[in-house]
C-alpha cells in the first residue's frame, strides 16, 4: 500500500457536507473509479463503438454511454436519493422518499471516447428547494453539491459546495481518492474554449460576446466540456457553448451539465451565465432542457454579457 500524506475522500467530505450528501458524493466517486477501469481497457474488451440505438435526445448511443449509465444508476440508488435524472434515461427514475435528486451525465464528451479525455458530471439538488415532482419547477439554486470527473492521467475528481472547490486524484494502487488541490480558486484567464468552427452559425449578439470575452486569450478546445472546465479551474480561462443556428436553445443540458458546472465555477471565484443572467437563475421545466453556457473567469463572462445584450 502506498503511504499518503494527502487526506482521503471520506474524511475531506465529512468536514464539509452533511452525511447524506457525503454518501452521495462517495457513490459518485466509486462509480467514477469503476468507469475509469472500463475506459482503460475499452479497446481490448470490444467496448468502443455504437450500440445502434439512439438516446432520448436523438443522439447515437455509444456502448460506453450505456455501460456508464448503468454504473452510475446503480451507484446512486441510495436511501437518501428520491430521484435519478440521467442524460441517458428518457424519464426520471423515482426511487422513494430521500431528500435529494441526483442529476448526472454518466459520460460527457462522447465524441472523444477512445481518442481523448471524457468525464462524468453530477448535480445534487435538495428536494425542498423546488419541485421536481409531479411537475418541474427548479433552478440551479437548489444545488447543494456538484462534482465532475475527468478520466485522464491522473484521473481527477472535482467536488464543490457553494463556497469551496476541492480536487482529488485517483490513486490506482489502493483505489483511493486523495485531496491534492484543496480550496481551488481560479487564476486569471489565459484560455478561451469554444468551437470556433460554428462562427458562421452564431447570431450577431453571440459574435460580439465571443469576441469580447476571448480578447487577448489563447484558444484550447477539447470537445469534452469537463476537460475544458478543468483547465479553466486550474489554469484560468473561459468556456463558451452559446446558442447557434443549428442549436437555437443551446446544446448543453441544464440539470446535469450547465448548472453543476456553473455552481462549481462560482464556488471557485468565477461566474456562469447564459448571456443575460446567471445560469443558476434560469427556470428549468423539463428533465433534458438545454441552454447556452458561458462560464469561467468573471471578467470574461461579463465582457460576453456586455456584447450579448447590446441591441443589434
Ligand atoms: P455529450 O454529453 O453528448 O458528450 O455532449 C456534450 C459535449 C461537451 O462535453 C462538449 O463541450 C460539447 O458536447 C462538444 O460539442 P461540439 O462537438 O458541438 O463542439
Ligand atoms: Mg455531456
Amino acid at each position: 500500500m502506498p503511504e499518503s500524506n494527502f487526506p482521503d475522500l471520506a474524511s475531506a467530505l465529512s468536514d464539509r457536507f452533511p452525511a447524506p450528501v457525503s454518501a452521495i458524493l462517495q457513490g459518485f466517486a466509486g462509480a467514477s473509479a469503476s468507469l475509469r477501469d472500463l475506459l482503460a481497457v475499452a479497446p481490448l474488451r470490444d467496448l468502443l463503438g455504437a450500440t445502434g440505438e439512439t438516446n432520448v435526445q436523438d443522439e447515437a448511443t455509444a456502448k460506453l454511454d450505456q455501460r456508464a449509465n448503468s454504473i452510475f444508476m446503480d451507484a446512486l440508488r441510495l436511501p437518501e436519493v428520491a430521484r435519478l435524472i440521467s442524460e441517458e434515461e428518457p424519464e426520471p427514475a423515482e426511487l422513494g422518499e430521500g431528500a435529494y435528486t441526483c442529476c448526472f451525465d454518466p459520460l460527457d464528451g462522447s465524441s472523444n471516447i477512445g481518442v481523448a479525455s471524457v468525464g462524468s458530471i453530477l448535480g445534487v439538488y435538495a428536494n425542498e428547494s423546488g419541485g421536481f415532482y409531479p411537475e418541474f419547477n427548479v433552478t440551479g439554486r437548489g444545488l447543494v453539491a456538484a462534482a465532475f470527473t475527468v478520466y485522464g492521467l491522473p484521473t481527477m475528481l472535482i467536488v464543490a459546495s457553494n463556497d469551496r472547490v476541492d480536487g482529488f486524484a485517483f490513486d490506482p494502487e489502493d483505489r483511493s481518492w486523495r485531496l491534492v488541490s484543496p480550496g481551488i480558486r481560479m487564476p486569471r484567464a489565459q484560455y478561451a474554449s469554444i468551437n470556433w468552427m460554428y462562427r458562421d452559425r452564431w447570431p450577431a449578439r453571440v459574435v460580439r460576446g465571443v469576441d469580447l470575452a476571448s480578447d487577448g486569450l489563447r484558444g484550447r478546445y477539447s470537445g469534452s466540456m469537463v476537460e475544458d472546465i478543468l483547465r479553466v479551474l486550474m489554469s484560468g480561462g473561459v468556456f463558451l457553448y452559446p446558442e447557434d443556428a443549428s442549436v437555437p436553445a443551446g446544446k448543453l443540458r441544464m440539470l446535469y451539465e450547465i448548472c453543476p458546472i456553473g455552481f462549481i465555477l462560482q464556488a471557485a471565484g468565477g461566474d456562469a451565465m447564459d448571456g443575460r443572467q446567471s445560469v443558476l437563475d434560469v427556470p428549468i421545466t423539463s428533465a433534458h432542457q438545454r441552454g447556452p453556457l458561458i462560464a469561467g473567469d468573471r471578467e470574461a463572462v461579463l465582457r460576453y454579457h456586455h456584447g450579448y445584450v447590446l441591441e443589434d
